[in-house]
């Protein structure tokens, strides 16, 4: 017997994101105490490759499929509409979802453009749902320590803040576009690296050291012309290849941005680093379970106490002090990517039966792609641009 209230999901989409998603629905209850009880009832694609979302819908147990999306959000059964179709979709699904009064998950980055976010965003605070956009990176637990450490005032005031996300996989020429790289086409993805990784790091250094007052960015695309995978022929490539930015702070600090799909050796290197006056944090996601801190002074008399032991501290995440790990294993078992999306929605669900307001949501992605669309605008006239 459970107490349990239903939520009936429809999945909009079923590629990678459908996949850690869906997990997270499937595995919610095993590791946290809800009160919903998530239920797949359908899972959209638009039909091209019925083998494959019928694959998708056996492997996690959807109930049945569907290759008109419109017609899961009319359904008077589904409570969480769940956007993780490519970029282009987001914002008539998100629309759609919020009229019809649905809970709404959407992956990042929120919209192809502002203009489309503010609207998305207005239609959410008309119909007053709840929203998270999947910032799944927040709920790394070494990242969310990251954040509670700066919050305790151990870093002190901050200087500096350093971020990279870095991948390698665009080196080829011969690496096609279109299909499941949608992620290479602007018509589909709005933008490269800045909207698809850029909008992971933006998102988690305002989260952590505030708002970014102006930045100044450069972009480049290295390969010009890709093939597309489904039309067989050559398209130009308009998106952004690689995306440096210097950001501005709003409490003073300043920081320095990388991203991009060349950095031959790396795969999802995604760092942060902050540096303080009482202290220092560095994390990594190619290590995702370690913190490294380093402690100069006391933050409550902002008194030195670095002595000879004194050095970088390599704080293995795996206690049950440690953000979401008490919901795991035992102190030296490590969790993974895909429990980034189990603890986000654990939170979500936590804030819907609270309550309370749930971050990252709508707001917070349209307050991400506002800087990602300041970025693609400096780069493109080459000067500072305010964020407002
Ligand atoms: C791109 O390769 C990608 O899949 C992003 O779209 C995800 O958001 C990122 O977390 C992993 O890399």
């Amino acid at each position: 017997m459970t107490n349990k209230k239903t939520l009936n999901v429809g999945m909009l989409g079923y590629g990678f994101m459908g996949r850690t998603h869906t997990n997270a629905y499937c595995q919610v209850n095993h590791f946290f105490k809800t009160q919903f009880n998530p239920v797949l009832k359908v899972c959209y694609g638009r039909g091209t490759d019925m083998a494959k979302l019928k694959d998708f819908q056996s492997t996690w147990g959807y109930e049945s499929i569907e290759t008109d999306w419109r017609k899961i959000v009319e359904r008077d059964d589904i409570d969480i509409v769940n956007v993780v179709s490519p970029n282009f979709l987001h914002h008539d699904m998100v629309i759609a979802a919020a009229e019809a009064g649905k809970i709404i998950i959407c992956e990042k980055p929120l919209a192809m453009n502002v203009k489309e976010a503010e609207a998305m965003a207005a239609a959410v605070k008309k119909a007053n749902v709840p929203t998270m956009v999947s910032f799944n990176y927040r709920r790394v637990p070494a990242i969310a320590l990251f954040k509670q450490i700066v919050d305790e005032g151990r870093v002190g005031r901050p200087f500096h803040y350093r971020a990279t996300y870095n991948q390698d996989y665009t080196i080829s020429k011969n690496v096609p576009s279109g299909g499941a790289l949608w992620r290479l086409s602007a018509k589909v993805a709005g933008s490269g690296v800045t909207g698809d990784l850029v909008a992971h790091s933006v998102d988690t250094a305002e989260w952590i050291n505030g708002p970014i007052e102006r930045i100044c960015a450069h972009t480049e695309i290295f390969i010009k012309e890709r093939k597309n995978m489904e039309t067989g022929q050559m398209e130009q490539i308009t998106i952004d290849d690689a995306c440096m930015f210097l950001a501005v702070f709003k409490n003073g600090s300043i920081g320095t941005f990388e991203s991009t799909r060349y950095a031959r050796g790396r795969k999802n290197y995604s760092s942060m680093e902050i540096n303080g006056e009482h202290g220092a944090c560095y994390f990594n996601l190619e290590d995702p379970e370690y913190l490294d801190f380093f402690r100069y002074a006391d933050p409550e008399t902002g008194k030195k106490i670095e002595d000879h032991l004194t050095g970088w501290q390599k704080i293995l995440v795996t206690n049950s002090e440690h953000p979401y790990m008490k919901n795991y294993w035992v102190p030296g078992l490590t969790i993974g990517y895909e429990h980034t999306f189990i603890n986000g929605l654990a939170d979500f669900f936590k804030s819907i039966e609270d309550g309370t307001k749930f971050s990252a949501n709508i707001e917070d992605g349209l307050r991400t792609q506002k800087v990602c669309d300041a970025i693609l605008q400096s780069a493109k006239e080459k000067r500072w641009i305010e964020i407002n």
